[in-house]
């Protein structure tokens, strides 16, 4: 992160580091992206120019050469298949002939696409196969975006110039675009050697680009810059500028770029040959990990004693899992509405065992066969592998995973809070591995003794992620708690950066309070347990985590800082030495037209700092705000999308705590105090966010027989009321005519018995998801 924060800041003070730009004509690119020849681009869209031919000069599309061939592998069907398969697998792919590469961008700009067209060039999906193959989870086709990064394995064939047939094993990762699942991304990119940063032509580099540029910067990785949707644009001019958007803001050479249209399926061999050519192969040691991956021997036989001194420790980071239930392994969409429906893709896909948890790894050292005993390294916990194989696209066991290779691994054995994501398994205890020692005096002892190589060193894992919005998930009904919680436990296998707190609450009875990397992440966990758990929720309004310190304790000392919530509240200040409130930086990415309107609602709306802006070319400028977190989750994410039509992108950075007057607004409704809408905010909001509430309840809660007052309290002051007033029946409906009091001993009448009502129905109010979302939404609109 700091490392982020300071290159951005050198890239908003005028990019030092620039290269100077090189001449514009591909002459000077490697053999190995020919970018030299190729067909006059044809521009397809309706609005080209008035013969109807828009054609590209000077940037065009690599033609294909036919140089590579997709060989699918699939799983064998016969035993002898089977055995001759095995020993292929076995040995077939040494370290160089591996490329582990993870697709980054920006929201939308086409790295699904892209993936899906790799995939069908390399023949793993049917040329009839419909809709998109790389979004597998229900929640992301609804919806358009990836979620979940996704991991497959090709094979590509390739004969030299001289005549020499080489076969490569490619492990593409594609990754999520979207600020509140960058988690996903990280963890791509450490089981990734080089990184391929797509950009959209018509788009330019957008604030994600850049974000995901640093984050590969972070882990060291080889950058390939790709264009995408080149057959969107109209002119060279308009490649140019998106060329020189990406050399300005990343130093990345024009001439390195891939140009492709995943749409047309055009230069995606140029992108497989880059792939080949320009990532850098896995290091790493190869050799066997364990005795029993060898054929049997005599125990006292000089080849044992040799294969044993041979023998290489596992180091395989984990970087991913899933189980049966959480997998998102169902392709029947594909072969859905306008598909062929005879398409199967689970062709040789082994079926998901129900007890278990599959593992996806990234292999650095040694060797991971079915029956070979993995230890993980920070719980020590030792389990028996059922199961290894590759995603190609579904799950194809293979006899091996071997060093450098990314694929999974399925541990029957494993329970759901046994796992830790980034953690790193090995083949311990053997007589002779052993985990490298925590202090530095022993480990340089290690160093030194004869056996070094045998000393297993974990790596260093992932940064652990903060939630930074929280919410209550109650069940339905209230008896459904236990259902919801496993099925909480089991979504969070497959989505770790979620954490699961109990919480009870008098109207809504037993829940959950899960913490979130942003809205939209938590809108997305919610609509993941009805697709793939049906489970519905009633979720109440999110809020961000607020700290306290105790009387007595340091405010320096980080350390001492509590977690705040609407449980552990106590009044007035009852023990507490001061609050501390997130605040982010915020960089917005934005045309210039819609400026005014960003920075005017970033100012007066969502309490943000100007702290510097930049031209960054004729048409676009970067803002930097420092704005509290509340604010920006609570809509100015939105607000930037709509005001600006789409077209401006938002980034933030890890949260900084400060000192803040906080307070707790309680909502008591029919003089019962409801815990499940209870806020804390800054003093400041307090009263908008009361008369926000009450107004927002008042339209959507049920009309009674009794008038229900809504009140919103900071503690027994009373800051915003409203009425729900009831339904009255016409009770002199009847009497058409007499003296009035007869109609007055009726009215006497109808008051008295909703006085009883009104006693006996005393909080008993009925919270739907509808008093939930509105609730909600006067929580997260401004
Ligand atoms: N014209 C054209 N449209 C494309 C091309 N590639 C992608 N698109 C469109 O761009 C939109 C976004 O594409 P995706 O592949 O889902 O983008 P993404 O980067 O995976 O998006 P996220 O995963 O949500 O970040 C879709 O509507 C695609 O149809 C292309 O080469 N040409
Ligand atoms: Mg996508």
């Amino acid at each position: 992160m700091i490392l982020r924060q300071r290159v951005l800041s050198r890239l908003l003070v005028h990019l030092p580091w620039r290269r100077p730009p090189p001449s514009l004509s591909f002459s000077g690119c490697t053999a190995a992206v020919p970018l030299r020849s190729g067909v006059q681009w044809r521009h397809l869209s309706s609005s080209s120019s008035a013969d109807g031919d828009c054609v590209l000069d000077k940037y065009r599309i690599a033609p294909d050469t036919h140089a590579l061939v997709g060989s699918p592998r699939l799983y064998p069907t016969t035993p002898s298949e089977v055995i001759a398969y095995k020993k292929r697998m076995m040995r077939s792919f040494p370290l160089p002939f591996i490329r582990n590469v993870s697709i980054i961008a920006h929201v939308d700009h086409g790295k699904t696409t892209l993936t899906d067209a790799l995939l069908r060039r390399a023949g793993l999906l049917p040329e009839g196969a419909t809709g998109t193959f790389t979004d597998r989870l229900a929640v992301e086709r609804e919806r358009g975006i990836t979620i979940k990064a996704q991991t497959c394995s090709v094979f590509m064939r390739r004969t030299t110039p001289a005549g020499v047939e080489e076969e490569y094993l490619l492990n593409l990762i594609d990754t999520p675009g979207h600020v509140d699942f960058q988690y996903e991304v990280s963890r791509s990119l450490s089981a990734s050697d080089a990184a391929l940063l797509l950009v959209d032509v018509s788009q330019g580099v957008e604030a994600q680009t850049m974000a995901q540029f640093y984050a590969a910067l972070e882990h060291d990785l080889t950058i390939i810059p790709v264009l995408t949707k080149l057959d969107q644009v109209l002119n060279d001019a308009q490649v140019d500028k998106a060329m020189q958007q990406l050399e300005d803001s990343t130093g990345l050479l024009r001439r390195e770029a891939v140009l492709t249209s995943a749409k047309s399926k055009e230069g995606i061999e140029a992108v497989f040959a880059a792939i080949i050519d320009r990532v850098p192969a896995p290091t790493g040691r190869e050799g066997f990990s364990d005795l029993r991956q060898l054929p049997l021997m005599h125990p006292d036989s000089e080849q044992r004693r040799e294969a044993e001194a041979a023998l290489v420790p596992l180091r395989a980071l984990l970087f991913d899992c899933w189980t049966a239930e959480s997998s998102g392994m169902d392709n029947s969409h594909l072969a859905g509405d306008g598909g062929d429906p005879t398409l199967d893709l689970r062709r040789g896909g082994a079926p998901l065992a129900k007890e278990g948890v599959y593992c996806l790894v990234r292999v650095l050292d040694g060797t991971v066969t079915p029956e070979t005993t993995v230890t993980f390294c920070h719980s020590r916990h030792a389990f028996e592998v059922q199961e290894v194989g590759l995603i190609h696209p579904t799950l194809h066991p293979t006899a091996a995973l071997t060093a450098g290779v990314v694929g999974y691994i399925f541990l029957p054995g494993l329970r759901k809070n046994e796992i830790r994501i980034g953690d790193t398994l090995c083949t311990l205890p053997t007589k002779r591995h052993r985990l490298a020692s925590a202090t530095a005096a022993e480990a340089e002892g290690e160093a030194a003794a004869a056996d070094a190589q045998y000393v297993v060193h974990p790596v260093p894992g992932f940064k652990q992620v903060q939630p930074v919005v929280f919410a209550g998930f109650y069940p339905d009904e209230d008896e459904y708690i236990s259902q919801l919680r496993e099925a909480v436990e089991l979504l969070c296998i497959n989505d770790p950066s979620v954490t699961v707190e109990p919480l009870h609450c008098q109207a809504l009875g037993q829940g959950l309070q899960l913490g979130f990397l942003g809205l939209l992440h938590m809108q997305v966990f919610k609509e993941r347990l009805l697709a793939e758990f049906h489970q519905s929720v009633l979720v109440t309004p999110p809020q961000v985590q607020y700290k306290f310190v105790a009387t007595g304790d340091d405010p320096a000392d980080e350390r001492a800082w509590q977690v705040l919530t609407v449980q552990n509240w106590r009044w007035p200040h009852e023990g507490v030495q001061l609050y501390l409130e997130p605040y982010v930086h915020a960089t917005v990415v934005t045309p210039r037209d819609y400026l005014n309107a960003i920075n005017q609602a970033a100012l007066m709306q969502f309490r943000g700092e100007q702290e510097d802006m930049r031209v960054i070319d004729d048409a676009r400028v970067v803002v930097r705000y420092r704005m509290p977190l509340a604010d920006l989750a609570r809509g100015f994410f939105s607000l930037v999308k709509s005001a600006s039509r789409g077209y401006a992108t938002l980034d933030y950075d890890d949260p900084v705590y400060v000192e803040s007057d906080l307070v707790k607004v309680d909502m008591v409704i029919n003089k019962a105090k409801i815990s499940a809408l209870s806020l804390i905010c800054p003093r400041r909001d307090a009263q908008e966010h009361g008369r926000r509430m009450t107004a927002s309840l008042k339209e959507n809660l049920l009309r009674s027989t009794v008038d229900l007052p809504l009140q919103a309290c900071l503690g027994n002051k009373i800051i915003a009321r409203e009425t729900v007033k009831a339904y009255r029946k016409d009770v002199t409906a009847k009497i058409h005519a007499g003296d009035i009091s007869r109609k007055q001993k009726k009215w006497a009448d109808q008051k008295k018995g909703k006085e009883r009502m009104a006693r006996r129905s005393l909080g008993t109010v009925t919270l739907d998801q509808n008093v939930l979302a509105a609730a909600m939404g006067a929580t997260t609109a401004k």
